[in-house]
This record gives C-alpha cells, structure tokens and sequence, in this order.
C-alpha cells in the first residue's frame, strides 16, 4: 500500500469517521497520482455520499472503496486482444511520442501471436533512425517473423504499403507497423504519419484494422495531449499502456479511457517479450494503488 505512504489517513482517522478534512486529504491524494482533477473530485463526491459521517474500521477501508470505484470506472475498456485478429491479414499500426515502448510492444504482441500460431511480418515504418530499422530486426529474428524494410530516411508510407502487400501475397495472418515515435505537435512528422493512413487505405479502406497508440505510464497530464494530437491525425483504436513495473501510478489512465472513450488492450510490465499483459481493470487497478 505505497500508495498510502505519504498520507497519514490514521492520524485523521482518529476519530473513525470520515470529515471534510479527511475528504480533502483523499482528493489530494488523488490528485498527487495524477487522476487529474476532475476525476478526482468525482471519486471523491461518490466517497463522500457514501462514507461521511460514517463509522470506519480501517485505512483499508478507504483503499478498498477506492479500488472498487476506479475498477468500475475502468471495466468497460477492457478490450481483449483477440479482437484484432479477424482479418486476413489484420492490418496493425502502432503509434505514440518518442520513446514510449512501440517497437518492444511489437515484438512483444508478435511473440505473443506467433505462441498461438498466426503469421507476421512486422513493417519498420519507422525510417528516420537506423538503429529503429535494426531494433525491429532484431525481434523479428528472435521471434522468427518476417520483417519488411527499406532504406535510411525512405517514405515511411512506402514502408507501411510493402509491409501489408506482402502480407497479402503471402496470406498471412498479421501485419504490424511500427512508426516513428514523433512529438505530436510537430506538424512535418504528424504530416508524414497521416500519409501512412492515406496509403493504407488506398489498398483497402478498412485498413488498417487497429491503430495502437502506445502510452507510457511514467508521462502524467502530457498523455492526454498525446492522445488528443494522435487522434486528431489517425483513427485510435486502443491503447497500449507500457512501463507498469515502474513507479507510475498511472492515475491519468482514468482520465484519458472516458474523456476519449478508448479501451485499453495490453499493458507492458517489463522490457523482455513476455512482459505484455492483457488489460484487467481490477488487476489495474491493484497495480495503480499499490504502486
Ligand atoms: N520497464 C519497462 N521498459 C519498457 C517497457 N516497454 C518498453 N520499455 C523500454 O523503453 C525503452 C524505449 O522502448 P522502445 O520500444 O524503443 O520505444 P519506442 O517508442 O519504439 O521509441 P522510439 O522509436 O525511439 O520512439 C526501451 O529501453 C525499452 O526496453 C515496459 O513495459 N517496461
Ligand atoms: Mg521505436
């Protein structure tokens, strides 16, 4: 219960039952794990209308109404990660600022099809940096997927357009394109990943099927601008939050699921290819309040 640490509730708790004072100190809290405001004071309303006044037992008993109403909030964007394997190929694109964990995410969600049996190829869209291209590389060789390329700074839209054909041609079952990481308010870069869009649906106006936009659970109020800008250039699909073995509490995550109705598919917990989970709003939840 880390997430209690700095909150002396027991002090305030004296009495055993629930004051404004005490109230304040739970929004506070709230806040400090970056629920951001509104939400905070919504959790903190539905607190009060239930416990003021009230007689209570514990902390725990704070933690537990706690944990059952952000789980609430959060159940209905749990989206299983079966859903994107449909088509034939299911045409993926993963998106999100620089650094966020989008090329390890690919190799993770390509280790975690492959263990099932589907056929991949992952596509390094991402065209700016050689050593993008080379990451991508190297798990499509420790996965043992195939891996579609072009040169140093070549249009990254091109990329995304052999990657797809070949899935096509080979019929496999998935084709995942990683992108540049790009910040989201540089409009050359923006520019350059809506051309992807264009071209994808060019062959086919259902592709691609899911766009991911990766998040990184570390980032606070920021990722609610990152998935504002993405949205504003690509059809978002789901989210994937990385970086949950960290200290993140990743409060904003509640914030972000209902101001823009996304649902959640993985999370990443870890660097290595089996650190993907899939996203379980009371699992979550533990996570967020024990971090
Ligand atoms: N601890 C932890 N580290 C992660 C996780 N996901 C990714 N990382 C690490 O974060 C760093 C960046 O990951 P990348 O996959 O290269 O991120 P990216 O979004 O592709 O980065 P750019 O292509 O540079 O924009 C690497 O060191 C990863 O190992 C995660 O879930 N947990
Ligand atoms: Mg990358």
């Amino acid at each position: 219960m880390k997430f209690f640490e700095n909150f002396k509730f027991t002090n305030l708790l004296s009495k055993k039952k629930i004051d404004e004072n005490l109230l304040d100190k739970f929004e506070e809290l709230l806040i400090e794990s970056d629920v951001g405001p509104v939400m905070a004071a919504q959790l903190k309303d539905e607190f009060k209308k239930e416990k003021i006044g009230k007689e209570i037992k514990d902390e725990k008993e704070i933690f537990n109404f706690l944990g059952n109403q952000i789980s609430k909030i959060l159940q209905p964007y749990e989206k299983s990660l079966k859903k994107i394997q449909k088509n034939s190929p299911t045409v993926v694109v993963v998106a999100g600022v620089n650094g966020v964990g989008k090329t390890t995410t690919i190799g993770k969600l390509g280790r975690l099809y492959k263990d099932e049996g589907k056929k991949i190829v992952f596509g390094a869209a991402d065209t700016f940096r050689a050593a993008a291209i080379e990451q991508l590389e190297v798990w499509s060789k420790k996965i043992n997927v195939d891996f579609i390329k072009s040169d140093l700074g070549s249009d990254s839209a091109s990329v995304a357009y052999k990657t797809v054909k070949f899935a096509e041609e080979k019929k496999l079952d998935l084709a995942l394109i990683d992108t540049a990481g790009r910040l989201q308010n540089k409009k050359n870069l923006m520019d350059e990943y809506k051309k992807i869009f264009k071209v994808l649906q060019k062959i086919n106006s259902d592709y691609p099927h899911e766009t991911i936009l990766v998040l990184d659970a570390t980032t606070g109020q920021n990722a609610i601008n990152q998935v504002s800008e993405f949205k504003k250039a690509s059809n978002i699909t789901s989210l994937i939050i990385t970086k949950l073995d960290s200290e993140a509490r990743a409060g904003i995550i509640l914030s972000i699921c209902k101001k823009f109705n996304l649902p959640i598919i993985a999370v990443g917990v870890g660097e290595k290819e089996s650190d993907l989970r899939p996203f379980n709003a009371k699992e979550f939840t533990k996570l967020m309040l024990e971090n």
